[in-house]
């Protein structure tokens, strides 16, 4: 059962998480071209080659959206604010886009919901994607003025403000694993976006200080890193691992520095004067946010180049995207995060949850437990010392699941893709029960 709001700290904040490329339509309102949609155009990348041009629709239903996460009892709603709505071509403000997210803040506040802004959650504007992206430290600064726009219009009524969502995804995951736009497989390419996208939030926080806003903070994933066996060599895969996803963002961020471990790969491949930046990177933040999936296991993998690892299949049930169901890990980083890193900076679960292959009307008992485990891992933590502040659950719908396209299903509410019509599943009426104020 999940646990009920009760047994959390008092003013814990529930919420719900979206992104926009993932659910607004990028084809409404005058948004340019992102990369997302000319990788998804390119046959190969993207199942069924998919893209998000329609998405859920919820540029034009997003009042039913946003009726939706009241109606389940959450505090927050989680959104993203897309770059190519806001400005098409990277630089030239789309009054339509702005006016669309002015609107959809008033809707939170209407609604008694707490707007939750992340500023950059992957549609970077074709047209930078173009000059390079973020291989181009150009991009940074461009970034800048995305916020500055962003902030000037919206940010009185924001309760909190993320920079960036989860960076190794964009700069890992894009430009070195390939599998996300712009489907890059270089490590020089990696090595800037490493780097580049961490300075991008240095400069969006420090403009953003400058005009008065607060409660700033960004949005890292972490996944578990378990060595394959117990060789000393398996054990340094799973370190190196480590250091890539989990420490390179975290420890720029709270102690201005990367780990050894990545940068005895990357360091010949980063742009020059990068520890130059460090101080800007590293400046203080208000609050951290924490998304968190699943554990690997990973052995080395000899006779290949760095970081010679490769990923071992784990014996734990796993939901529909093949991820293990790994709750421990967790409360794990929540407390290793705490000990070694934030201390008592407020945390947020930012994101959590699961695929399923779930049908129209069919129970979903296993999103439940997933669930359930995940908010136990998270009283731990907290039980534990841990100052985490909030949850929220991916994601409110079944949405564009990037290269996995429509079919991997994440929403608490169904989306029939034809009618665009919206189903609340039974785990969404199962957390809305334990969200209740008695
Ligand atoms: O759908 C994504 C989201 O955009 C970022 N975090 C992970 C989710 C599930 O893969």
């Amino acid at each position: 059962m999940i646990p009920p709001r009760a047994s959390f700290p008092e003013g814990f904040v529930f919420g719900a998480a979206t992104a926009a490329y993932q659910i607004e339509g990028s084809s409404f309102g005058g948004c340019g071209p992102s990369h997302w949609d000319t990788f998804a155009a390119t046959p190969g990348n993207v199942v069924r080659a998919e893209g998000g041009a329609v998405a859920c629709d919820h540029y034009h239903r997003w009042r039913e959206d946003l009726d939706l996460v009241r109606a389940a009892g959450f505090d927050a709603y989680r959104f993203s604010t897309s770059w190519s709505r806001v400005m098409p071509d990277g630089v030239t403000i789309n009054p339509e886009g702005l006016d669309f997210y002015d609107r959809l803040v008033d809707g939170m506040l209407a609604r008694g919901l707490q707007p939750f802004l992340t500023l950059y959650h992957w549609d970077l504007p074709a047209a930078l994607s173009d000059l390079g992206g973020w291989r181009n430290r150009d991009t940074c600064l461009r970034f800048g003025d995305f916020t500055e726009t962003v902030i000037r219009r919206l940010g009185d009524r924001l309760a909190t403000v993320a920079t960036i969502n989860e960076p190794w995804c964009v700069a890992w995951l894009s430009h070195f694993l390939g599998a996300h736009a712009p489907g890059l497989r270089d490590i020089r390419a990696a090595a800037r976006a490493m780097h580049h996208i961490l300075l991008a939030h240095g400069i969006a926080v420090e403009r953003m200080r400058g005009l008065g806003q607060t409660d700033l903070g960004i949005v890292l994933n972490f996944d578990h890193a378990a060595p394959a066996s117990d060789s000393a060599e398996d054990k340094a895969a799973a370190a190196t691992q480590d250091a890539i996803f989990n420490r390179w963002f975290l420890e720029a961020i709270c102690h201005r520095r990367y780990p050894a471990e990545a940068l005895a790969g990357l360091e010949p491949h980063m742009p020059a004067g990068w520890r130059d930046d460090m101080a800007l990177i590293g400046q203080k933040i208000d609050w951290l946010g924490i998304n968190y999936y699943t554990r690997h296991l990973y052995r080395h993998a000899p006779g290949t180049a760095w970081p010679s690892c490769a990923d071992v299949a784990g014996p734990l049930p796993k939901t529909q995207m093949g991820w293990e169901i790994y709750p421990e890990g967790l409360e794990q980083f929540l407390t290793r995060i705490a000990r070694d890193h934030t201390g008592d900076l407020p945390l947020y679960v930012t994101e959590n949850g699961m695929a399923n292959d779930d049908h129209a009307g069919q129970p979903d008992p296993v999103r439940e437990d997933f669930i359930a485990a995940h908010f136990n891992a998270a009283q731990r933590a907290i039980a534990a010392g841990v100052n985490l502040r909030g949850f929220f659950y991916w994601s409110l719908l079944d949405n564009y699941e990037w290269a996995e396209g429509y079919q991997k299903r994440f929403g608490l509410v169904h989306v029939d893709y034809e009618t665009l019509e919206r189903l609340p599943k039974a785990s969404y009426h199962a957390l809305s029960r334990a969200l209740a104020r008695n």
